[in-house]
Parts: C-alpha cells; sequence; structure tokens
C-alpha cells in the first residue's frame, strides 16, 4: 500500500499542468507489452496421448499385503481380481517418470477452503484443493494433457472408456467401464450417469458445483441410457468434440446414485435444501469413483482419506492403485500450504500468490531443502469483471442498477481499464519479472494466444478521466469522487461495491490495488470480503456491481470451460447472467463472442479453431468485456520424497496440479517412506460409518 501511496501522490504533483494540455496525448490503444522471461525450471516432456493409459485385463492382479491378510483372508473383502473391473483402466509404465512403484506412505495436502458437505453434484464444495478432484471421477480426463501437444489433443478416456461418433456426427455413443465398483463395493453404472444427468445437471433447482448447466454441453443437447454400460448424446451440432472436454473434471463426475437418489426432492420427501446437505462433512465414508474415501473429519482441522479398496486402475504389472494409502487435507489457509510445503510440514503446494514468491524460493534453494519448486508458464491471471446485466439478474437496487448500466458503457470501461496501472499492481504483489501487463482476454500462457490480436489501452490517467467524463460523469459536489447524473440514485457520488475472495492474500492485494487507483481516477470503490464459498455464492446470485476473481480454465486452455468465455447460455457466464425470468440482455460485441465461442465448439479445424480464437480475443479486449489485472507463472511445490511426478508439470492449464501429476500414480520409495500415516493397515467404512472400517 505504501508505495502504491508514494505514486498517488507523484501523479498528484503532475496534475498542476492544465488538464485540456494532458488531453492531447491520450493514449491510443495497442498491443501489450512482450512480458519478461523469468527463470522456469520446469520443461514439459511431450508425449502420444495414447501413451498414458489403455484398458485391458491383466493376467493376474495385487493389493497391499496387510489388505490380504486383514481382510480377504478375514472374509471382510473379496479377493482383489473380483473388486476390479473385466478391463481396469492400466496406467502404461513408459509414461511413468520413475515406473512401477510401492504400496505406502501418504500425502499431505494444506488447503484454504473448508467443507460444505460430500454432495458435489447438488453444489457443495469440499474445500477445493484437489479434494473433490480426488473424490470425483469423471467420463473423460484432461488434466495429463498438458503433457501431450496442442495438435493431437482429445480428453483421455476415465469412466467412459471410448466412444463412437454417429456418421452425421450428432451421436455420440459412449461406452463405460464395465464391473468397476463404488469404494462401498456397489456397482457404478450408467445408472449414475443418467442420475448427475437427468436429476442434477437438467434440474432446475440443482447446480452441481464447477457449474455444470445443460448450455456447458451445447443448448438442446439430450443424453439417453442405451444399457447399464452405454449412453448416447444427441447434439444439435454435428461432430461438437469440444464437448469431450466438459465431460472432464468438473463437469461430468457423476455421484453414487444408490445414496443420492433416496434423498433426491423427486424420490423422497425432502425439500432442495434438504437433498443438497444430507451429507454434512461429518458424513463419513461417502461412496466415491476416486482413489481415496473421506474416514475422518476434525472441524477446522483435518480431514483424513484412506485408499479405496475398490478402486478400478492398476499399473501394468498388475497392482491395483493407489500406492499412497492414505491423503490428508489440513484445514488451514492458502498462504500457509506454501508455507508449510517449503518447510516439509505439508507435502504439495500450487505456489499460485506471489507474495509468497521470494520466501519459497529462497527456502526451496536451501542444501537440504526439504521440497523441489519448479515455476512452469505464465498461466495465474487475475480479472476485474464487470456485472452487465440490466435485467434484473441478482435483482439489484436503484443504485446498483445504475452501476450496471454504467458497466455496460464502453466509455465506462475505457475509463476503468485506462486508469489502471497494471505495472504497480503487479510490483506491489511480487517485484522481478513474474507479472506481466494483462489486458484481459485469454492467458498468453494459452496455445490460442495471439499479442498481436490482444487490444491494450494503456496506462493513462488523463486520458481515462477524459473516457470518464464522455460517460456522463463529473464530479458535481467537488469531493473528488464523480457522482451520478441527477434524477440517478440521486445525484450521489458513484459507489461501486466490489466483490472479493478473502481466502487469498492476492485477491486481497489487488482488490486494494484497485480501489487506490480507481481513487485517482474519481471513482469510490467500497470492499465486499467474503471468503471463497460467501464469494461464490453472491457472484453466481449475480448481487454483486464489480467482482475481482482469479481467471479458470477457459482462459488459460480455451478447450476446457469453453461455455465460459461468453453467454452462451442463461448461466455460463462469470458476469452476466439471465434472470429468474428472461433472457441474458447481451450487448452487440457479446452476440459477436457467443458466436464465435459456438462456432469454435463445433468446429474440429484447428486452424479455423486458431482463428476463431484470434477474433475472440480481437473483440473481447477492444471492447473490455473484462479487465485484465496482472498474470504471472505458478510454480509446483512437491515434497522431494514423492516418485512419478511428471516433469514441468504447471500447476493450472486444464485443471490444477493435483489431478495434472496423477496423484493415483505418485509413491514413496520404500527407503524414502515416512510414518505420516494416522490409520495405518485401515480401509474405508460402510457409507455414513464414522469413520474406518
Ligand atoms: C487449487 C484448487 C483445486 C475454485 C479453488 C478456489 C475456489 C474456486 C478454485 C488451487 C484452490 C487452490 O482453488 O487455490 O491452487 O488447489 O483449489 O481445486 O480458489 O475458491 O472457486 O475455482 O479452483
Ligand atoms: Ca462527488
Amino acid at each position: 500500500m505504501r508505495n502504491l501511496r508514494s505514486i498517488g501522490i507523484a501523479a498528484g504533483l503532475a496534475l498542476s499542468v492544465s488538464v485540456p494540455a494532458l488531453n492531447a496525448f491520450a493514449s491510443e490503444p495497442t498491443v501489450p507489452p512482450v512480458p519478461a522471461t523469468f527463470p522456469a525450471e520446469g520443461k514439459i516432456k511431450y508425449v502420444a496421448r495414447d501413451s498414458i493409459l489403455e484398458f485391458k485385463a491383466l493376467p493376474a492382479y495385487h493389493e497391499p499385503d496387510w489388505v490380504t491378510e486383514k481382510y480377504v483372508k478375514a472374509g471382510k473383502l473379496p479377493p482383489v481380481k473380483d473388486r476390479l473391473p473385466k478391463e481396469p483402466l492400466v496406467f502404461k509404465t513408459g509414461n511413468m517418470p520413475d515406473g512401477i512403484g510401492v504400496y505406502g506412505d501418504t500425502m499431505r495436502h494444506v488447503i484454504g477452503g473448508r467443507p460444505e458437505g460430500w454432495n458435489y453434484g447438488a453444489g457443495q464444495t469440499q474445500g477445493w484443493g484437489g479434494i473433490d478432484i480426488g473424490l470425483s471421477e469423471c467420463l473423460t480426463r484432461t488434466a495429463p494433457l498438458f503433457q501431450v501437444e496442442a495438435k493431437d489433443t482429445e480428453p483421455l478416456p476415465n469412466l467412459a472408456k471410448s466412444w463412437d461418433w454417429s456418421a452425421d456426427g450428432h451421436k455420440l455413443t459412449m461406452h463405460l467401464i464395465e464391473g468397476a465398483k463404488w469404494s462401498d463395493g456397489v456397482p457404478f453404472n450408467a445408472d449414475d450417469v443418467m442420475f448427475y444427468w437427468d436429476d442434477e445437471v437438467m434440474d432446475p433447482n440443482v447446480s452441481p458445483l464447477n457449474g455444470a448447466t445443460q448450455e456447458t454441453f451445447g443448448v438442446g443437447t439430450t443424453l439417453k441410457k442405451i444399457d447399464d454400460y452405454t449412453v448416447e448424446w444427441t447434439f444439435k451440432d454435428a461432430f461438437p468434440k469440444q464437448h469431450l472436454y466438459a465431460m472432464a473434471y468438473g463437469t461430468f463426475c457423476p455421484g453414487p446414485s444408490h445414496i443420492l437418489k433416496p434423498q433426491h426432492p423427486k424420490y423422497s420427501k425432502n425439500t432442495y435444501d434438504q437433498f443438497k446437505n444430507a451429507f454434512p462433512p461429518e458424513y463419513m465414508n461417502i461412496p466415491v469413483m476416486g482413489a481415496w474415501v473421506p474416514v475422518e473429519y476434525r472441524a477446522d482441522d483435518i480431514i483424513v482419506m484412506r485408499r479405496n479398496p475398490y478402486y478400478w486402475k492398476v499399473d501394468e504389472k498388475g497392482n491395483q492403485l493407489p500406492y499412497l494409502n492414505e491423503l490428508h487435507y489440513k484445514l488451514s489457509t492458502w498462504a500457509d500450504r506454501d508455507v508449510q510445503a517449503v518447510a516439509g510440514a505439508g507435502d504439495f503446494s500450487n505456489l499460485e500468490q506471489p507474495e509468497n514468491f521470494v520466501a519459497s524460493l529462497k527456502r526451496a534453494a536451501e542444501p537440504n531443502a526439504p521440497a523441489r519448486l519448479a515455476f512452469g508458464p505464465r498461466l495465474i491471471g487475475y480479472n476485474l469483471r464487470l456485472n452487465f446485466s440490466a435485467n434484473g439478474w441478482g435483482n439489484p437496487d436503484e443504485r446498483g442498477q445504475a452501476i450496471r448500466e454504467l458497466n455496460r458503457n464502453e466509455d465506462f470501461r475505457k475509463a476503468v481499464t485506462m486508469a489502471l496501472d497494471r505495472k504497480a499492481l503487479g510490483d506491489s504483489l511480487v517485484k522481478g519479472p513474474f507479472t506481466a501487463i494483462y489486458p484481459g482476454g485469454l492467458s498468453s500462457g494459452t496455445s490460442f494466444y495471439d499479442r498481436k490480436s490482444t487490444v491494450y489501452y494503456p496506462f493513462d490517467l488523463e486520458g481515462a478521466k477524459a473516457e470518464l467524463a464522455k460517460a456522463g460523469l463529473k464530479d458535481t459536489d467537488g469531493d473528488g469522487f464523480v457522482n451520478f447524473p441527477a434524477g440517478t440514485a440521486g445525484g450521489k457520488n458513484v459507489e461501486i461495491v466490489m466483490l472479493v475472495n478473502n481466502d487469498y492474500t492476492t485477491d486481497k492485494s489487488l482488490a486494494e490495488g484497485v480501489v487506490a487507483q480507481m481513487e485517482k481516477l474519481g471513482l469510490r470503490i467500497v470492499l465486499n470480503g467474503l471468503n471463497g464459498t460467501q464469494r461464490d455464492a453472491t457472484q453466481y446470485s449475480g448481487r454483486f456491481d464489480w467482482l475481482i476473481r482469479r481467471n479458470e480454465q477457459e482462459l488459460t486452455s480455451v478447450v476446457q470451460n469453453t461455455v465460459q468465455l461468453a453467454p452462451v447460455g442463461p448461466k455460463t457466464s462469470w458476469d452476466h447472467r439471465a434472470p429468474e425470468s428472461g433472457e441474458v440482455d447481451l450487448m452487440p460485441f457479446e452476440k459477436d463472442l457467443v458466436d464465435i465461442v459456438n462456432k469454435f465448439v463445433s468446429s474440429a479445424d484447428n486452424n479455423q479453431r486458431a482463428s476463431l480464437m484470434r477474433d475472440f480475443q480481437k473483440i473481447s479486449t477492444e471492447h473490455v468485456y473484462n479487465i485484465g489485472l496482472t498474470e504471472y507463472p505458478g510454480a509446483l511445490i512437491i515434497n522431494k520424497r514423492f516418485s512419478n511426478i511428471p516433469q514441468g508439470t504447471p500447476i493450472f492449464m486444464f485443471n490444477w496440479a493435483e489431478d495434472s501429476i496423477i496423484r493415483e500414480r505418485v509413491f514413496v520409495a520404500a527407503d524414502k517412506q515416512a510414518k505420516y500415516e494416522l490409520f495405518p493397515e485401515e480401509l474405508p467404512g460402510k457409507p455414513g460409518d464414522k469413520g474406518p472400517m
């Protein structure tokens, strides 16, 4: 804050020159400066897509000895070969950096979120930080694709082991893995897929976590069960291959319908709220398809997971995965995750808050440092997003409605973007080559980025003031803040409430920077800081004027969460959705963006897709669709005792590193194993039991 204030004073002095003279130098739009290079150690080793995994039967299967001794021989579990599908998912040794692993040990995560409950399909978060990623297996998988060249990338098979397109491209027949079981031994099949689709995605009263809606898979798309292991998609467009990405983590991860359905209002007397809250954090042993099952929850302390004895993946020697017996999720803060990882008290972190870069780099550089730290591409970015709905989303009052009308005014948006000193914002997080000027739009780290198609309105406070005046705002009472025109919101000072995620130091730092810089422009910003869960709920219900949000996959990979690039449906955009009854009131340039995204989704031609994204970038940055603040690289911090961590894994691209490192095949060599297990030689109990078996 101090250095921002000093900049403020300097700018104040400059203001003594008469304003009209300065207007003559109002800047012209240009392209963003070439970002500085930074010490990115991690070089990705690219591989062919089909070198990662396959589905096949193996001659013999194995499990940890203690599972055989304590559970199979005691008649508590069937033999491992009867717990596996006919053709399990087999990870190929050639793609495993350190080859076949051994059983044992734990991965100790630290997370900044808190679990609301286990009902992911009804929109409950488990606290993020890899916990839902580990629990939820989805039809396809994309995170490991960071190691596959963009041209021959297609989602990996997962619960859907293969798929065929009809000749006309409007039907997709998906074949599910056969004989896989939930962690409580109940078969997984098409009924689980159909419950998620019919009673969670398509039910307007249910909003699955990570925002899957009917539009996610294309407007008018239908899905039906053919038999226990076959489902059939029908699309309006021909060959919309893009939707295979939306069938990966976040948006198509079916839950255990045998446990969920009885609680759903369609099949019980429950309200939708009772359904959503039917599995509170205290409910242990929720059946999962993931590699580990929650067996212990201590509020504000820790969640412990134990290996799933029915996990349906193996290595090429037939060893049932995962190798690691236990996962911890210590319930702390995101900043503490970095500290614990570099100190060796935790095992994993996505270093994504620049405030921790210097201290983390220093600790990781020490000779006896317990953790490796490697930067990846510049894929962490922040945008200031404005609520564009002027037809009732979030039920604004008169002041709020007036702000939304301003947000829809391009002169106003240009004033805001030109008043941002992005260099100062980046430096306020961390000095050095890491942060880059980011005008908004696609991340510079994605393969679809084209700098020449990116319109950047450079920092120009005087030019910004001129734009603000063009938007009809003047400081009519001389207190330094512009007022609404007389007759609007009482002609009072424009006061904008900005929604911020309090769980991150970086979000708060950027928010304070924006408040200080908007003050110089003459705009009064008031912060509404909430924790991640409350921030998400407030945002998705449209109750905000402005919002600072870290970028998600649509801007860092483009092919993941693609529908979030523009308001293609009533509930797909981060900051522009339809009111309860009605349409999204798209502005003309937004209509262009929607058309481009729809064309992109149904195009299989890589050149056309690249060209469409150049058009998207040009239109969205020229019209200031979202207002970039800064972007920088993230670094993966992993304790050195772990093997099978792919070199150069980015902390975020198609998904977070918790998914990309493929934790189920990560192991600790026997001579490096630590005694961190809290429930050694124990297995998950029955659904709802108080703890392990
Ligand atoms: C990574 C991630 C794994 C969500 C969340 C959190 C939520 C958002 C976002 C990140 C956390 C970590 O991000 O910051 O490094 O471990 O969990 O899911 O920010 O508030 O809603 O989109 O992924
Ligand atoms: Ca005023």
